[in-house]
């Protein structure tokens, strides 16, 4: 039954090559939802998980980058801010898109779609797109210590986490000019605030009128994003051999970034973000400092220390996974990023521990179950009570169910 009703969710949200998020709340495509999306999809149709991705790539910039957001040209202007008016570009394509990025966690989906259904085509089709992706965070936003960083918060697909509070906290927000329509579909104390909002759009603004070529205000290296940049080249060398490719500089440039992230960003059992402007660690309890267990070639000592941090300040055995540490004081068991469960999230950590800790991953896959059979398929969940909070019928929660029972 539960696994109908996400197939369900799934149908009503395809657009016909794509799957929007969510029908009310965000009504476009995005990028990393997607490639989660696909993930699902590649389990009951493999075809609509090709074309989510190949869609997606189809908005590629011609300098690699993948924009955050491809907008449908059908919805209304207004529906959806910052939308194309404020973002002010187009792709090659011709489609209008966002000009940030998300983590890059589409050659893993890729991997996933060929896994479920080879088609070495389809592989060799967006392989280059893949490289060029990959390419344009090597030019234009690695630092010379080999980190990939962020411009946005909006980037790290963690939008408000705690982590985000002091780096934000030096940028200037701007009052005017903020219509949110977000608090049209869900309420004002699940969402982040209006102050962080006029911060997010001051950025925003910035990075477009430097042409998206310059960091602003907010420039920093992210765990999970580099995570997710590590996993990519360690999966491109699988993507290349299948394609008749070289697997090595890939498999090069994975274990370089991965030991980058021990050096520079690993602090007393969790990963953590660092400032690029201060050059200062910021240190929080995010759980994105988790995510890098998915990278292969992590030391022991190191996967060891994160499992022991997922099971203490996580409460990794007990249930779901929070998405910042319930006994840090800017926990909250209902705002967005700063605490309650998120499906892809849980799911990544998942990937980490599967083949390390199947007795931890085992749990932690249930408790997937468990959250969506209680609260049905919400954007995010109280990680106490399970809860349900933020848009219903939300296209990832749907489609990583799909993915964890199979
Ligand atoms: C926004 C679509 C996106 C996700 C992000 C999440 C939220 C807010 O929704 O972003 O308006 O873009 O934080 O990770 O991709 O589901």
């Amino acid at each position: 039954m539960i696994l109908r009703d996400a197939v369900r969710i799934l149908v009503g949200n395809w657009d016909g090559s794509y799957t929007v998020p969510s029908r009310r709340l965000y009504p476009h495509q995005w990028s990393w939802d997607s490639a989660f999306i696909a993930i699902g999809n590649a389990r009951w149709a493999p075809r609509r998980a090709r074309s989510e991705l190949l869609t997606l790539f189809g908005a590629q910039w011609r300098d690699g980058r993948v924009p955050h957001i491809v907008f449908n040209p059908k919805v209304p202007l207004g529906a959806y801010f910052p939308g194309p008016e404020f973002w002010d570009v187009r792709a090659p394509s011709g489609s209008a898109t966002s000009g940030i990025v998300q983590p890059p966690v589409h050659a893993l989906a890729a991997w996933r779609v060929h896994q479920a259904e080879p088609d070495p085509a389809f592989l060799r089709r967006i392989y280059p797109r893949l490289v060029a992706q990959q390419q344009f965070l090597r030019t234009a936003r690695r630092s010379a210590d080999g980190l990939i960083s962020i411009v946005h918060p909006w980037e790290s697909g963690m939008d408000n986490s705690p982590a985000w509070d002091a780096p934000l906290a030096a940028v200037e927000a701007e009052p005017s000019g903020v219509t949110r329509r977000d608090l049209d579909h869900v309420s004002a104390h699940e969402r982040p605030t209006d102050r962080d909002y006029e911060r997010y759009t001051a950025l925003a603004r910035a990075y477009r009128d430097s042409g998206y070529r310059r960091p602003g205000a907010f420039c920093v290296e992210d765990p999970l994003f580099n995570a997710a940049y590590g996993v990519a080249e360690a999966t491109l060398a699988k993507i290349a051999d299948v394609c008749g490719g070289d697997p090595e500089p890939h498999l090069r440039e994975a274990a370089a970034v991965t030991e980058a992230m021990v050096e520079h960003l690993y602090d007393d059992g969790l990963f953590q973000a660092r400032d690029v402007l201060t050059g200062c660690p910021i240190r929080s309890n995010s759980a994105a400092g988790l995510v890098p267990l998915m990278l292969p070639g992590l030391p022991r000592e190191i996967v060891n220390g994160l499992i022991g941090t997922a099971l203490d300040r996580f409460g990794l055995k007990d249930g779901v996974l929070p998405s910042f540490a319930p006994a840090a004081p800017e926990f909250d068991a209902a705002r967005y990023w700063r605490g309650p469960s998120w499906i892809n999230l849980t799911w990544l950590v998942w990937q980490g521990l599967r083949h390390r800790r199947p007795d931890l991953a085992g749990p932690l896959a249930d408790s997937v179950i468990r959250a969506i059979r209680q609260a049905g398929f919400r954007e995010y969940f109280d990680p106490f009570s399970l809860l349900g909070h933020g848009c219903h019928d939300f296209s990832w929660s749907a489609a990583l169910l799909l993915d964890v029972v199979a």
